[in-house]
């Protein structure tokens, strides 16, 4: 890329999980990236701070442009000042069960904004520029119509968060049929990392089995623990978003792994990263986690008979996706990608990390600070 013209990426969600790691992955390839942020009473760039780069130097590869994807007239202003060759569209309100809660702000994120964008590029005449890519979700699969999931398996969304990833779709689809834009649409299973937000599950159980491990907390409470998902990690998928791209003609894709478990063979196998080995017992809001044994002094405040994991019913949702299995046969034939980190080695990852930051915290608490281990 050294020779050519440096190509400049835009970014929405860039302080989420994806977001922050696509960038990394966009600077190490050379690119001019554009990240739009929302504005926050706290500061909420942890995940790129990283990277972020004082505006006084001059020369800066990596710029944050307060935006939303619910204000048209701003997003038009940073598309035409930007100029991107490629925009990523990750912002969203991204949570499922939330979605229930707040379904028309989700819709007008989550599905209007995706209109917006587009508007923004075909209203700046750069259809033939800018390439889009969208953050379509195996959420749309919901109500599995077949399995494993792929590219032509219907869709049959079950929250308010997948009937607006739906609209985004098929936006993105039609944009690409009436105006000839290279937009497409990455169907990505759920992918995790010690950056994922808290109170998804797979971070609710590893942060919170690492405080519970070093005492700060004592029990788990969960929602659905027979769900099953095709997890594997963002670090994988973000090189996919990219590859997506660089095709000559723009189409849509399923990333998955092909390997399901449910979150309770989750949380069993995040426990034993931990040294403590876990039965379940009971079923549906009777069910429980009790420790069966604990290995060496692997875990200090857990003993043997302790029940770490309880069903609150609070965690579940009006209508459930029960199970998810993507088929990823097309990204590997067409574009020769695989996941590289398998589910054992990010729930090493995950929990490593989160161990860390609970004995951090625990020291504080032994020198008499106030730490906070909320779940939710
Ligand atoms: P996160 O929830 O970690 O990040 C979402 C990002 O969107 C954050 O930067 C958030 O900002 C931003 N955002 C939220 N609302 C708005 C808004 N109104 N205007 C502008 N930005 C907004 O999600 P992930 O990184 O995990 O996911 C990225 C995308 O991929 C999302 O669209 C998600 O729906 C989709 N997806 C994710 C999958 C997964 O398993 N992770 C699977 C399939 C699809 P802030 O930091 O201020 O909250
Ligand atoms: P999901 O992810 O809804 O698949 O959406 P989440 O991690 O929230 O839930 C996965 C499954 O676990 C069950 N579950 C719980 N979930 C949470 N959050 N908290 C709990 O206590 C709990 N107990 C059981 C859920 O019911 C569900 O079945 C994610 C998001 O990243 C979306 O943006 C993305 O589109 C999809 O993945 C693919």
């Amino acid at each position: 890329m050294s020779q050519d013209k440096q190509k400049v990426a835009l970014i929405t969600g860039i302080t989420g999980q994806d977001g922050s790691y696509l960038a990394e992955f966009l600077l190490a390839k050379g690119y001019m990236v554009h990240g739009i942020k929302r504005r926050a009473s706290l500061f909420n760039t942890d995940r790129v701070d990283h990277i972020y780069q004082d505006p006084h130097v001059s020369h800066r590869n990596f710029v944050l442009h307060y935006g939303d994807l619910t204000d048209s007239t701003n997003l038009i202003r940073i598309v035409q000042q930007t100029q991107p060759d490629e925009i990523y569209n990750l912002g969203a309100q991204s949570h499922v069960a939330v979605s229930f809660e707040s379904p028309e702000y989700t819709a007008d994120v989550d599905a209007l904004g995706t209109l917006r964008l587009l508007e923004a590029i075909r209203i700046l005449g750069l259809e033939k520029k800018t390439r889009f890519y969208q953050a379509s979700t195996s959420e749309l699969y919901g109500l599995v119509q077949e399995t494993p999931q792929k590219e032509t398996t219907p869709f049959y969304p079950r929250s308010p968060y997948a009937v607006a990833k739906m609209y985004a779709y098929w936006i993105t689809v039609n944009y690409r049929e009436a105006y000839g834009m290279y937009a497409c649409n990455g169907i990505l299973f759920n992918h995790e990392s010690p950056r994922r937000g808290e109170t998804f599950v797979t971070r609710k159980v590893t942060r919170g089995l690492a405080n519970i491990s070093q005492g700060l907390d004592s029990c788990l409470y969960m929602g659905n623990m027979d769900s099953l998902r095709d997890w594997g990690h963002a670090h994988d998928y973000v090189r996919m978003q990219w590859m997506m791209l660089q095709q000559e003609q723009p189409e849509d894709f399923v990333i998955a792994t092909g390997v399901q478990v449910s979150v309770r063979e989750f949380i069993k196998r995040s426990a034993a990263r931990l040294g403590i080995s876990l039965r379940f017992e009971g079923r549906g809001v009777d069910e429980t986690g009790i420790v069966e044994s604990v290995q060496g002094d692997a875990a200090p405040a857990v003993k043997a008979g302790d029940v770490l994991v309880r069903v609150d019913p609070r965690y579940f949702r009006p209508a459930e996706v029960e199970t998810l299995l993507g088929d990823p046969t097309k990204a590997k034939e067409k574009l020769g990608w695989t996941p590289q980190i398998t589910l054992d080695q990010m729930i090493e990852e995950m929990v490593a990390s989160d161990l860390e930051a609970a004995r951090q915290h625990a020291l504080l608490k032994r020198h008499g600070f106030k730490v906070a281990v909320s779940q939710e």
